[in-house]
């Protein structure tokens, strides 16, 4: 590994995930694949359909891409998700074709089980006592399963009374150490590093290199379902970036391994409440200001990204674009994806409101080929579904409120005819 700032050299198994001089984030530093273009695509192919082992993971199955040994993997497997069209919330988007890439349809409902079997897999090569991580709450989850799976305690930091309902049960249920941390997120996570420093344990949050290697196969597999053909644009939610470094990685590796012609351009979106990288963006990444996150998108209520170099650089080699979206805006993309029979979790609805303001900007045009990542399970945050049918105005399009009944036909038929 190597250190991003000061670029010292650490060795690849220490438990260290910052540079120890500086604090610095580590990098691994790894080469190409000697495999190229056509050979490495037909290489990929012969093992889609595997049955177990490494090649049915939708990360390890990249393996050449990733700077990561494929050996006594702990895996689900993980990743396959479906590459699918976004149905009637193209039209709400503004786009005449909308495809998203379900990551939600992971092991534990979201994006994060891709990096995890690559960081807990590292944890249980390095022997590690525990492993921890600070969470919005889908960190937390993923962690507790595969730290389960791989006989490691896990020790998760949350910021209490602000993650939602599915994902506190995971981490309880599969067993972790919970800690509800009074403080928001950013406190979380620096008292989680805190803990790596003092107490050895290994912190396997996206700053961890190794978490970043499986995130990448998001796009792999997303390049492979397209076909290696490009799409013009990826957009993603963004929180603490390591997602947005994660994608640029995998771009720029693509492209120069031959496996795509051109680099998609990334589309980062954040909740205009939590919005330090957009406000970076738009001042020409001159500087990160920190805020205060307030959003209803808690996955993303994140104020001082931790990935922030690594994502600058993302956007700058994608020749992306970072934006914000209100938090209404939020809710009615995430109405819109729900009722096409997608379902994902707010911060996931983020991607799809982010992609309509750009098409209302100008920035994406209706006709470009757009691919959304929605990150997370809609039954992530049952609460927030329930609470916006129930007390959404009849007027708005996409209110479907229960309706109590007394036990009669007429009222069943009344129901049926309803427009
Ligand atoms: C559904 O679980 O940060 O920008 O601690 O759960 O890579 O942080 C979650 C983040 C988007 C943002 N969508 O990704 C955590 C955590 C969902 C998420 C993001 C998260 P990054």
């Amino acid at each position: 590994m190597r250190c991003s700032r000061c670029a010292a050299a650490v060795p690849a198994d220490s438990l260290d995930v910052e540079c120890p001089a500086c604090d610095g984030l580590l990098e691994l530093v790894a080469s190409l694949p000697s495999k190229r273009g056509d050979t490495l695509r037909e290489l990929f192919a012969t093992r889609r359909g595997a049955i177990d082992g490494p090649d049915a993971s939708g990360v390890w199955r990249y393996r050449e891409m990733l700077a990561a040994c494929a050996d006594d993997i702990v895996s689900f497997p993980e990743g396959n998700t479906p590459l699918v069209s976004a149905g009637t919330a193209a039209h709400w988007a503004g786009c005449l074709t909308l495809r998203v890439k379900h990551e939600g349809l992971n092991p534990t409902g979201s994006f994060k089980d891709r990096g995890m079997t690559v960081g807990v897999t590292h944890a249980r090569r390095l022997r590690a006592r525990a492993v921890a991580c600070a969470s919005t709450g889908n960190t937390a989850a993923s962690l507790a399963a595969y730290a389960a799976r791989a006989g490691i305690p896990a020790l998760v930091f949350i910021p209490a009374g602000k993650v939602a309902m599915g994902k506190l049960a995971q981490a309880l249920a599969y067993g972790a150490r919970t800690l509800l941390v009074r403080g928001d997120f950013d406190a979380c996570l620096s008292l989680a590093r805190k803990a790596a420093r003092e107490l050895g344990v290994y912190l396997v949050n996206s700053i961890n290199p190794y978490r970043l290697e499986g995130q990448k196969t998001i796009v792999l597999e997303m390049l492979e379902q397209c076909g290696w053909h490009a799409p013009d644009w990826i957009a993603l939610p963004a929180g603490n970036l390591g997602n947005t470094a994660a994608f640029g990685m995998a771009l720029v590796a693509a492209h120069a391994c031959g496996l795509i012609g051109r680099i998609p351009r990334l589309l980062a979106v954040q909740a205009d409440g939590a919005a330090p990288f957009a406000h970076a963006f738009d001042s020409g990444f001159t500087s990160l200001r920190p805020v205060t996150p307030n959003t209803v998108a808690t996955a993303i209520n994140i104020g001082d990204p931790a990935s922030y170099d690594r994502a600058v650089r993302s956007i700058r080699e994608t020749n992306g674009v970072v934006t914000s979206v209100r938090d209404e805006d939020i809710l009615d993309a995430k109405a819109a994806i729900d009722a096409a029979g997608l379902g994902c979790e707010p911060a996931s609805a983020a991607s799809v409101a982010g992609v309509r303001r750009m098409v209302r900007d100008g920035i994406i045009a209706p006709d470009d080929d757009v691919v959304c990542v929605l990150t997370g399970h809609l039954l992530k945050d049952p609460d927030i579904v329930v609470r916006f049918h129930e007390h959404a105005r009849e007027d708005r399009e996409a209110a479907n409120p229960p309706r109590p009944i007394d036990p009669t036909i007429d009222e069943v038929k009344r129901a049926l005819d309803r427009r």
